[in-house]
């Protein structure tokens, strides 16, 4: 007989509820779940295909070491067994920064990738930590690190009570929202329309966002904070800034008009390919709207001015009086934050601390640039990266010049990869340690309720008990870092219990505390959860604002709804003057740049990427329901530029950048504006050595290795992943 479990889908930031339908231990369907708090029955096609992706015959079973070159099957004890006889004995030699870690994009999508990492890092003491987030999202957690004193202080747009929504450099009908997790955010976006509000979308291409929109404009790429600055000279400049009670909290404002003084819209609209009109009339409905929020994403993050465009949003969010207020860009409060404090001046957020070894790239909230990998391994010198970690990580594919990285990871002395797939990056492993399936772990979005639109909590135990042979990740990653901290054979037990005794014991100390005073052996003991992570979640949901606890989750399956967002000013505030920051002194130094940026000739053809619905990153093509049809790696190309260049439909273009050429079928589709060309991001499946067949079958072309690492947003260590320059010629 079938059953069903309930189980969050972990394949993008939308965590909505799935029911699957499970036979034995298999999963057999997936629908959406009906009475899900949050998302009320909503699914895509990805979460549709849980069963197939959690019973691809390609996941690894069992770990997997390199013995006389090949990888072989091996048990969990001999993976750790050569773990913790290479690690330490190379730390001894070479010292703790000859270790690299890079963590990729599926650690926010599992409990182990949110509680381990901090103690890896922390085990092996180095500063060489490579992730996602300077391919992704860190210019937003630098702005908000200088805005607010913390880079996770995000606000989220207030979807589902704003008036006037502009969004910029994000396509949520294909990605379903990213920092604003919003389960059925292509419904949430209909709603606004249906309440009488309004949508504006800036997109250099015409996405099924775009045509949700009552306004799409269609700037040059990479122009973004030079829209953003013009629009907050505008508010400015017309005395339409009226920032109300955050403004109360903010300093700089007097400073920030002298600051964007030349960006009128006249100077940045031949830069934007844009009228000073519509730049100008856009300020004022935004100005002029109830509530509105501004919300931008991986377009305006991963580009040339990155961080200056994600602090301008915040800036426009303030200058309308829309921060933290009901229907702007509010701060979500999760089970699982700290529960709130009084406010008072907190440490600050400073950039630089460090910088990397090769390129003297500075230090970004404790991460060196991604892009900057490669040169870390490959350059000679004390403090090489001689050995790395990977965890759910696959930079050959999803960072700069894959090759040059490839070739890198090739010459290491020793790798270890926590993935379930042998693919691009794994495959250079020495040891590859398989997690399970998704549907045999326990589940809780600790990073994603940081910036839901709604504030709730749901926990999903294992919908299917762990199968043979099989280690649930979470041990799998304390096991990793017992073995390189040289305690390989104690009980994961010991991480955690570490963990809670530390935390409880500042909390009994702290007069703020919901447990101030209390006996921490009494709390420990008093935590439930059949495994270390569980009780480790329980405690945080005990310290947290709405005072939850395990048991309860469990005993609400469909989760627990902890209300709309609301103000949290200037509780949220952690810099030194315990204000808003409004221009700190890294932007201020950042604008001469995009003042000289007015006076530069863009370039005749720039690439931008495009997410697909029915893929997501790097690793989804191997699940045949979700590959084929509209869901190819192609390159649009506007007809215009079509005919230019002489392309044809269907035909095949060489497409050349700073890190070499890719060759490509071509698309022909005005859906992409004249003098830029999309192609998305994550194939190149046809290295030799991955085990993906179905992957390998349609291998598609890396964009990635059109770029070779050297353009990054300066502050924030980002590669500029959209709006290079590339050229285009015809192939026979
Ligand atoms: N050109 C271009 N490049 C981009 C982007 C772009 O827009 N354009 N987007 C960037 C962005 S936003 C991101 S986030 C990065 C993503 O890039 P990465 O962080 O490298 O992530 P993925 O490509 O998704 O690869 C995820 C890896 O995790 C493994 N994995 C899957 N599930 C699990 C699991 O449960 N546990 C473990 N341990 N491993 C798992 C997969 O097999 C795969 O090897 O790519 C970036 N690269
Ligand atoms: N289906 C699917 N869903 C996903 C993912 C996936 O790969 N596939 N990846 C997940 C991840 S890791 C992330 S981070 C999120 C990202 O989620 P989103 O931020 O929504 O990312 P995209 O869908 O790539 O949308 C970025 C848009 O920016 C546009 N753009 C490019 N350059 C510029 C520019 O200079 N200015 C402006 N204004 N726009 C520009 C592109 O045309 C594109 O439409 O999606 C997540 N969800
Ligand atoms: S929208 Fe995201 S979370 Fe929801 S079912 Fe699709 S992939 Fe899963
Ligand atoms: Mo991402």
């Amino acid at each position: 007989m079938p059953r069903t479990a309930l189980r969050i889908c972990p394949l993008c930031e939308a965590t909505c509820g799935l029911t699957l339908t499970i036979e034995g231990t298999t999963v057999t369907g997936a629908r959406g779940d009906r009475d899900d708090v949050f998302s009320r029955g909503f699914i895509c096609p990805k979460g549709a295909a849980f069963g197939a992706l959690d019973g691809d015959p390609d996941r690894l079973r069992t770990p997997l070491v390199r013995r006389d070159g090949r990888l072989r099957e091996a048990s969990w004890e001999e993976a750790y067994e050569v773990i913790a006889a290479a690690v330490p004995a190379l730390v001894r030699e070479h010292g703790a920064q000859s270790v690299g870690v890079v963590l990729g994009n599926p650690n926010v999508h599992t409990m182990a990738g949110a509680l381990y990492p901090p103690l890896l890092l922390k085990a092996l003491g180095t500063r060489n930590l490579f992730t996602a987030s300077t391919l992704d999202q860190m210019p937003k957690h630098v702005s908000s690190g200088l805005l607010f004193g913390d880079p996770f202080a995000i606000p989220v747009p207030d979807l589902d009570r704003t008036d006037f929504l502009l969004l910029l450099g994000a396509n949520p009908v294909e990605s379903n929202g990213s920092l604003c997790t919003a389960p059925d955010f292509p419904g949430r976006l209909k709603a606004l329309r249906a309440r009488g509000g309004t949508l504006v979308v800036v997109d250099p291409r015409r996405t099924r966002t775009a045509a949700l929109a009552d306004r799409h404009l269609a700037p040059r790429p990479g122009s973004d904070a030079l829209l953003l600055a013009a629009l907050a000279h505008t508010l400015l400049a017309e005395g339409l800034a009226t920032p109300g009670t955050p403004g109360e909290w903010t300093e700089g404002l007097g400073e920030l008009a002298d600051a964007l003084a030349r960006f009128t819209p006249e100077a940045v609209a031949p830069a934007c390919d844009l009228t000073a009109d519509e730049i100008r009339s856009l300020a004022r409905e935004l100005a002029a709207a109830p509530t509105a929020a501004v919300y931008g994403r991986i377009g305006s993050c991963t580009a040339e001015y990155g961080t200056l465009a994600s602090w301008l949003v915040d800036v426009l969010n303030i200058l309308t009086g829309n921060l933290d207020r009901p229907g702007g860009a509010l701060f979500p409060l999760s089970a699982t934050d700290r529960a709130p404090r009084p406010a008072r001046p907190g440490k600050g957020f400073d950039l630089g601390r460090w910088h990397s070894r090769v390129s003297g790239h500075p230090e970004a909230k404790g991460e060196l640039p991604t892009a900057a990998l490669a040169e870390e391994i490959e350059t000679p010198g004390v403090g090489r990266i001689r050995a790395l970690i990977a965890i759910a990580a696959n930079p050959v594919l999803s960072a700069p010049d894959g090759r040059r990285l490839d070739a890198a990871l090739a010459g290491l002395d020793f790798m270890i990869s926590v993935d379930p797939y042998l693919n691009e990056t794994s495959r250079h492993a020495h040891v590859v340690l398989p997690p399970p399936p998704p549907s045999q772990s326990a589940h809780f979005d600790f990073a994603f309720n940081a910036f839901a639109v709604h504030n709730q909590a749901r926990y999903s135990p294992p919908a299917v008990p762990l199968g043979e042979g099989r280690m649930d990740e979470c041990e799998v990653h304390a096991r990793l870092i017992l073995a390189v901290s040289g305690l390989h054979g104690a009980s994961p037990d010991v991480l955690d219990d570490r963990v809670i005794a530390d935390t409880l014991a500042r909390e009994v100390a702290d007069p703020h505390s919901p447990l101030f005073g209390a006996d921490p052996q009494r709390e420990a003991r008093a935590l439930t959860g059949s495994t270390g992570p569980e009780r480790r979640l329980d405690m945080m949901l005990r310290l947290g604002p709405y005072d939850l606890t395990l048991d309860e989750l469990r005993k609400r399956p469909h989760g627990i709804d902890l209300g709309p967002l609301s103000p949290r000013l200037p509780g949220v505030l952690k810099t030194r003057t315990g204000r808003i920051e409004l221009l700190p002194d890294p932007i201020a130094a950042e604008l001469p740049r995009l003042r000289a940026a007015l006076a530069e000739r863009p370039a005749a053809l720039v690439l931008v990427g495009r997410r697909h619905l029915r893929s997501n990153n790097s690793w989804l093509h191997n699940v045949p329901a979700l590959v084929g049809g509209s869901n190819r790696c192609t390159l649009h190309v506007h007809p215009q530029d079509a005919d230019r260049l002489g392309l044809t439909d269907g035909g095949r273009a060489r497409i050349t950048a700073d890190g070499g050429s890719l060759e490509v079928p071509v698309e022909i589709t005005d859906a992409v504006r004249t003098g830029v060309v999309s192609l998305p991001h994550g194939w190149g499946h046809d290295r030799a050595g991955s085990r993906l067949s179905v992957a390998r079958a349609v291998p598609g072309a890396n964009v990635n290795q059109l770029l070779d690492g050297s353009r990054l947003d300066p502050l924030s260590g980002t590669a500029v992943l959209n709006g290079f320059p590339v050229e285009l010629a015809p192939l026979p």
